[in-house]
This record gives structure tokens, C-alpha cells and sequence, in this order.
């Protein structure tokens, strides 16, 4: 059985995350979205609302489970059972850091990554963008699961 992990902050998941969510699922028998506690920007939602909305929108996928951590991923992949990596490759611009982040896991790890290109719907989104574009009002509803989008707003006018 090969357990693979889609790794991420989340804040907040957008469709272009749940699109290599969905595809990472079908290819591998478990899947773990794990979502990072200890990221050095300060996040929009907290850990616990990122993990309440991706257990919302991704309820539909029976080989997946949420879970969290704090320090080194591939400590996270030796604890769980996880031998890939799956991340998700929107441009030319990703696929530096993503390629640096791929050796050093597998030179700290026993971790293969593996890489899924995006939608060319969803290329142009990021979590930062979705919370600059709801931040001055913008709709987010093509972007964003309507529970995300409603999460948004309410936290922005907290
Ligand atoms: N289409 C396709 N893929 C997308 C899209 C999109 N529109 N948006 C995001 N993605 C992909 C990203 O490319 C990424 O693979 C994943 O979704 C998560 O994205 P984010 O933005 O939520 O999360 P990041 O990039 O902030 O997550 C970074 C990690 C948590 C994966 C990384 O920092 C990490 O592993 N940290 C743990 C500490 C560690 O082990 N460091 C050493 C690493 S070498």
C-alpha cells in the first residue's frame, strides 16, 4: 500500500489545491493532506479553521485523511507511513523552489516527490491572492469552496 502525502499551509485551501487533492487521491491507496502548524507567516485562519475547512471541502474522498505538523515534513512522512510527496506545479516560477525542496527531502528522507501540474483553470491561484483579492472586497467565489469564501469574509471583518 503507498501512503502519499499533499503537504501545505492552506490559509485557506483554494480549487486549485482541492484539484491535485482529488487527482493525487485517485493515483495513490491513502492519501494525507497535511497541513503546516509552524509557518513563519502569520496566517490568516488558524490551524484549526484551515483543517475544518479542508475536512469541508474534501469529505467526498474516502482514501483521505487531515492532519497537521509542526517541524520537519519528511518527520512527518517517517512517523505516518509516507513515501511520496505530491505537490502541485503552477509555473516555471514554482518549480525552482519546488525542486530544491524535492532534493533536500530526499536527501533528509526516505521520500520520492512527485509533481502534478495545475489546471490550467486554476494556474493563476494562490492563497495570497484569494485573501488579497476578499481583503478589498472582491469576490471569491470562483476560487474558493462557497464554506471557504464565506470563512473569508467573515474573518476579514472580524
Ligand atoms: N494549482 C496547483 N497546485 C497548487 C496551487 C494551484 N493553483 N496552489 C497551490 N498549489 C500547491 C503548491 O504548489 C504546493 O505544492 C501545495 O499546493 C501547498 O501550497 P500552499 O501555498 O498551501 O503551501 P506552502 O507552499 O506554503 O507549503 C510549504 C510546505 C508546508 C510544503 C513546506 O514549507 C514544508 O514542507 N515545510 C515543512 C518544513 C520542512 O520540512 N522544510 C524543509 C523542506 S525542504
Amino acid at each position: 500500500m503507498t501512503t502519499a502525502v499533499c503537504p501545505g499551509s492552506f490559509d485557506p485551501v483554494t480549487n486549485g489545491h482541492l484539484d491535485v487533492i482529488e487527482r493525487a487521491a485517485q493515483q495513490f491507496d491513502r492519501l494525507i493532506v497535511a497541513c503546516m502548524r509552524n509557518i513563519g507567516k502569520r496566517g490568516l485562519l488558524d490551524v484549526d479553521e484551515r483543517v475544518e475547512l479542508l475536512e469541508a471541502v474534501t469529505g467526498h474522498i474516502s482514501n483521505l485523511e487531515i492532519a497537521t505538523f509542526d517541524g520537519l515534513l519528511v518527520d512527518f512522512c517517517r512517523a505516518n507511513g509516507v513515501s511520496v510527496i505530491v505537490k502541485g506545479l503552477r509555473a516555471v516560477s514554482d518549480f525552482e523552489y519546488e525542486l530544491q525542496q524535492a532534493q533536500m527531502n530526499g536527501r533528509l528522507g526516505d521520500v520520492e516527490t512527485f509533481f502534478l501540474t495545475t489546471s490550467p483553470l486554476y494556474s493563476f491561484l494562490s492563497s495570497s491572492l484569494v485573501k488579497e483579492v476578499a481583503r478589498f472586497g472582491g469576490g471569491v467565489e470562483d476560487f474558493v469552496a462557497p464554506v471557504v469564501a464565506d470563512r473569508l469574509r467573515a474573518r476579514l471583518q472580524d
